[in-house]
């Protein structure tokens, strides 16, 4: 059934997820491969309202497991309404963020059970998975220097510093587990080093 690929990309905030998306996907149109390129939570229109609630900073109560829960929430949605349909048509795949930010964020940030994530991963997932994971690693201080001219900080983005840091230790822990799939990229350098290393990997799906 699966006749295109599925490419998910995800770091910490700032790590230049949205720029070498941008690029990804003209690659992959310039190479004649068409793509749908989608982005967590949100990418259907009733993600897209979890989306709302979630980032909202109103929100401040929230309890973890209900953020949790909204997360696979937006990603079945989107699993079942956009993502697979795409793939079974043929198309490519390319997403901003997907499972392993639940495991990174909701397990190591708000420091829930990365097995009862899991569960809940297999419930929603069950086999399904990206062909590629590109997780673009920077040091939490270099991603918020980055962001840092942006006006308004979402619900997730008010959190402290630690918070990022432990984010960031799950997904290289992740990228350690899982290394058929999931290719750390150092994201440190400029945008064209980060998209030649990023295109190799593209070159061998
Ligand atoms: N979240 C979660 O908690 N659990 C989940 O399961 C999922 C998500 C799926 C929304 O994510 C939030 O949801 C996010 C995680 C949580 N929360 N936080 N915090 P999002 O992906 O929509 O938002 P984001 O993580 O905040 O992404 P971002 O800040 O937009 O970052 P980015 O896309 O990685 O970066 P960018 O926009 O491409 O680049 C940022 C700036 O850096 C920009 O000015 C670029 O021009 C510049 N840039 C990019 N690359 C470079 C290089 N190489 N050098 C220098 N400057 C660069």
């Amino acid at each position: 059934m699966r006749k295109g690929k599925f490419i998910t990309v995800d770091g910490v905030e700032g790590a230049g997820k949205s720029t070498q998306i941008d690029l990804i996907c003209s690659y992959l149109h310039e190479k004649g491969i068409e793509v749908v390129r989608t982005r967590e939570p949100g990418g259907t229109e009733v993600g897209e309202k979890i989306r709302s609630v979630l980032l909202d900073v109103e929100n401040q109560e929230m309890h973890s497991d209900t953020e949790l829960m909204l997360m696979f929430s937006s990603r079945n949605e989107l699993i079942q309404n956009k993502i697979i349909p795409a793939l079974n048509e043929g198309f490519w795949v390319v997403s901003d963020r997907f499972t392993d930010a639940s495991f990174a964020y909701q397990g190591g940030g708000r420091m829930l059970d990365l097995n009862r994530i899991s569960e809940l991963a297999d419930w929603v997932l069950g086999d399904f998975k990206p062909d590629l994971t590109l997780l673009l690693d920077v040091s939490v201080e270099v991603g918020m220097q980055r962001i840092e001219a942006r006006a308004a900080k979402d619900r997730i983005e008010l959190e402290e510093r630690a918070f990022f840091e432990r984010v960031r230790s799950v997904f290289i822990s992740r990228s350690e587990a899982f290394p058929e799939r999931i290719k750390l990229i150092d994201a440190s350098g400029s945008v064209d080093d980060i998209q030649s290393k990023i295109r190799s990997l593209i070159d061998s799906l």
